[in-house]
């Protein structure tokens, strides 16, 4: 029966490719890792959900398991009476006309209206359990409060600092402490984004115009990443989340990093008053500079990272190239080329490389 032949073969490579592509999902090679530094950091560059390590994430991946299992068993049990009734009732050389046909069977036709009636009942319950634990309404207990902006194509974080008398501004990449809910409030300053760290939170849309809430408690210290999860333009794919869970004594100095004033240095003076005299103050804050808040905030650029949301890492080459031309290496951002001399460069690039 080359048709049934056809079929099975069909079917083996579709389990196959399947097998294969969940099989590498775990270490799905994202720009965010390629770019993390190399320098024998913990890297907790893993974008699967079956790794989580905050509760609503343990929450997603229970209920993963529950369905994919639930849906395994319909599966093998469906397609096994399938694949026999194939099998065992296939026409042979001496079969003659029509078989016999019958016709109706309560057992039969109350078993296959009650057992999916159960099954649909069972998962919306546990579905209903899931988002009341992963969708809060209030922030849990002793939480730090953390606003999220999605901006095309970055984000920024506004956070209390340790004093709780000011305001620390930062973007792309976030430091929390470990053990402590995050309760994060989400606003878009464009388009619809979507905030997503597979291992710590529950995909959120961030709705223009509309307050969202979403919250994660790092259970253990780590480098965690994420992605905008919902299609927000043309460097979409370009827009990494990337969050630090570090014990409280680091958390602490990396506050009083993020809140204290810009470092000043005069011997980058000529590259602060380029930077005055350009468009970059328009869209650019540094703390007792200029106060542009179009563009991610750099007061404390050096203390990230990456630079671009994860394009690329952020070192004293990647600044320069892209302060020379943003859309070499981000095709498309909402950052033009200022198309600067060679000297215009070096002094700007020079200043910014202080600002640690
Ligand atoms: C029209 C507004 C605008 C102007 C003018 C502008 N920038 Fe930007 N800049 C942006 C935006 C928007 C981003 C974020 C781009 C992204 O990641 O998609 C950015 C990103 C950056 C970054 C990377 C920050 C990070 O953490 O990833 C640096 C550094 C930077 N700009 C420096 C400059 C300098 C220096 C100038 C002046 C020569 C300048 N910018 C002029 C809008 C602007
Ligand atoms: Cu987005």
């Amino acid at each position: 029966m080359p048709l049934l032949r056809n079929f099975l073969f069909i079917l083996s490579i579709a389990i196959a490719v399947t097998a294969l592509q969940s099989a590498a999902g775990a270490e799905v090679v994202s720009p965010a890792v390629v770019c993390a530094p190399s320098s024998g950091n913990i890297n907790g560059g893993d974008l699967s959900i079956f790794s989580p390590a905050s509760p609503p994430a343990h929450e997603i991946r229970e209920i993963a398991w529950l369905v994919l299992g639930i849906c395994a068993v319909i599966f093998v049990v469906v397609e096994g009476v399938l694949i026999w009734s194939i099998i065992r009732f296939r026409k042979k050389a001496r079969d003659a006309g029509e078989p016999l046909q019958v016709f109706g069977s309560n057992p039969v036709e109350l078993a296959w209206t009650v057992i999916p009636t159960i099954i649909v009942f069972v998962l919306a319950l546990a579905t209903l359990r899931t988002i009341r634990e992963v969708e809060l309404t209030e922030p849990p207990a002793g939480s730090l409060n953390v606003d999220v902006i999605g901006h095309q194509w970055w984000w920024e974080y506004r956070l209390p600092n340790l004093q709780g008398d000011g305001t620390i501004v930062t973007a792309n990449e976030l430091v929390v402490p470990v053990g402590r809910p995050i309760w994060l409030t989400l606003h878009s300053a464009d388009v619809i984004h979507s905030f997503w760290i597979p291992q710590l939170n529950g995909k959120t849309d961030i709705i223009p115009n509309n307050v969202g809430h979403t919250w994660f408690q790092a259970d253990r210290q780590g480098i965690f990443l994420g992605q905008c999860a919902e299609y927000c333009g043309m460097q979409h794919a370009n827009m990494l989340l990337r969050v630090t869970a570090v014990d409280d004594a680091a958390f602490a100095a990396w506050c009083t990093i993020q809140s204290s004033a810009a470092v000043s240095n005069t011997t980058v003076e000529q590259g602060r008053n380029m930077f005055l005299d350009l468009a970059c103050m328009n869209c650019h804050a540094i703390d007792g500079t200029s106060n542009g808040s179009f563009g991610p905030n750099l007061t404390h650029l050096m203390s990230r990272t990456t630079i671009g949301a994860g394009v690329a890492p952020l070192n004293a080459e990647t600044l320069r190239a892209w302060v020379d031309n943003p859309q070499n290496l981000k095709d498309g951002c909402n950052m033009p080329s200022l198309e600067l001399e060679p000297s215009q460069l070096d002094a700007i690039v020079a200043y910014l490389l202080t600002l640690k």
